[in-house]
């Protein structure tokens, strides 16, 4: 993922950066309920059973985008009202998740079986939940899943190794409070250097200690703005994640893993999609389809916009609190989940499938690179981009995030044409103007795909 030459395209010297020769690696950790839990606001019913459905909702999502990763790891978190890691809840959906995998590899042979992501579910430690750090850190409290992390960490591959945190972070907390315990600096070193962070706020007290103990360690708090994916966020469309549309485009006739997703998340009268844990993956599928890039998140995507707390840009926070950076690619993401539904049962002919962009000539899924004078002109070119359903394609080209000190030439604003060319703006120093290349098909549902050309001087 560094930023190399590799390839240089004839017309423009558009400079893709380095290719993912491999999907990323990633842990998910989760608070995570059993199938049938109680929304928490409904008070009766076993405590075990009553939490939030919310990482439900989000294990469905995650598992129809598990052809995009290599995963790693599935720890069950302490999670519910009774606080236990049960990783039989997870289990329990991997079981749902085998019936649908044989149509998912009709559209993408790389889904993985359930047997594998079953070999990589873990326990993690009970009682954790909203603990302060000194309760929950230090002898006596290891897991299986700290164990396992433990043991990925210490593995020679340097390849980055993503955790997503929907819960809790005790888990790795303890696998590096282990590690320093054995005062090997060289081996913690190197685990750190792998480690990529990106937690849903804080749950409990290990994450703001992970802050203060590892200011080399690369983490992205997402502290509010994820609530940006609820269908009820402030400026969201709630018919694209309604009751309505999540019956119609995820809960029936899509299979057994849509029969699973639950109605609500905690509050049972705000019906429709409340997957907070998401944006931590969709930040990861952004990265790697061509919006965004995995290791800058301050170039935001469909897991929101994120500046430096550090000035080593290890740390970072959501630029804005307020989620917007999230819901404004609702549509792109709804629809892109509610096609991934449909290969639950569906044929390739039945179902709908990306565009593929391709950028004067070049159609890998990397963010290029081009530099230009103030005052030249710029072409670009969509041409070539096609859609493996034959669907007709349109464009739209468009400045993000914005920069209020870059003024912008008008055909730059609202390019729709698939060729398209503007007057490079003057740029501060080390200056980046990120243009995006949206392609849209006609499909049903219309989807969405991406280039990110970045200019400088
Ligand atoms: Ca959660
Ligand atoms: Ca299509």
């Amino acid at each position: 993922m560094k930023l190399l030459l590799i390839y240089i395209c004839m017309a423009l010297q558009l400079i893709p950066t380095v290719g993912l020769c491999s999907k990323p690696r990633l842990v998910i950790s989760s608070d995570f309920p059993p199938i049938d839990v109680i929304p928490g606001t409904i008070t009766v019913g076993a405590p075990e059973k009553r939490s939030d459905p919310d990482d439900v909702q989000s294990m469905v999502r995650f598992l129809v985008y598990s052809n995009e990763f290599e995963v790693l790891g599935l720890i069950a978190a302490s999670g519910t009202l009774a606080n236990v890691a049960n990783k039989q809840h997870i289990l329990d959906v991997l079981n749902i998740y085998e019936k649908a995998e044989g149509n998912l590899r009709k559209h993408d042979p790389g889904f993985p079986t359930a047997d594998a992501l079953r070999k990589v579910t873990k326990a993690g430690l009970s009682g954790t939940y909203a603990k302060l750090y000194e309760q929950i850190l230090g002898e006596g409290k290891d897991s299986e899943a700290s164990d396992y992390i433990i043991r990925l960490l210490k593995d020679p591959d340097t390849e980055p190794i993503w955790f997503c945190f929907w819960g809790g972070t005790q888990e790795l907390a303890q696998a590096l409070w282990r590690m320093k315990q054995a005062r090997n600096p060289k081996l913690l070193k190197q685990a750190i250097a792998k480690i990529r962070v990106y937690m849903i706020a804080y749950q409990d007290g290990t994450g703001q200690w992970l802050m203060e103990n590892f200011p080399d360690m690369f983490i992205i708090v997402n502290k509010q703005a994820f609530k940006g994916i609820f269908y009820n966020a402030p400026g969201a469309d709630t018919t694209m994640g309604d009751l309505y549309w999540i019956n119609k485009h995820i809960r029936i006739d899509h299979g057994p893993l849509g029969m699973i997703y639950p109605e609500s998340g905690w509050d049972h009268t705000k019906k429709g999609v409340i997957e907070g844990d998401t944006p931590s993956f969709l930040y990861m599928f952004s990265g790697i389809s061509g919006l965004s890039h995995l290791e800058k998140p301050g170039y935001g995507g469909w897991g929101g916009l994120f500046r430096p707390l550090t000035q080593n840009n290890k740390h970072w926070m959501e630029a804005e609190p307020d989620g917007k950076s999230i819901n404004m690619w609702q549509y792109a993401f709804q629809n892109d989940f509610a096609a991934r539904m449909d290969w639950c049962h569906a044929d390739f002919s039945a179902a709908n499938h990306n565009p593929v962009v391709v950028i004067n000539g070049e159609s890998s899924k990397e963010v290029l690179m081009h530099r230009a004078r103030a005052g030249e002109r710029v072409k670009l070119s969509a041409g070539g981009s096609y859609d493996p359903d034959t669907n007709k394609l349109s464009y739209r080209w468009f400045i993000y995030p914005k920069d209020d000190n870059v003024i912008a030439d008008p055909s730059l604003i609202e390019a729709t044409a698939e060729n398209m060319s503007f007057i490079m703006p003057s740029l501060e120093a080390n200056g980046e103007l990120h243009i995006i290349c949206e392609v849209k098909d006609n499909g049903i549902p219309a989807l969405y795909s991406y280039r990110r050309i970045i200019f400088t001087h």
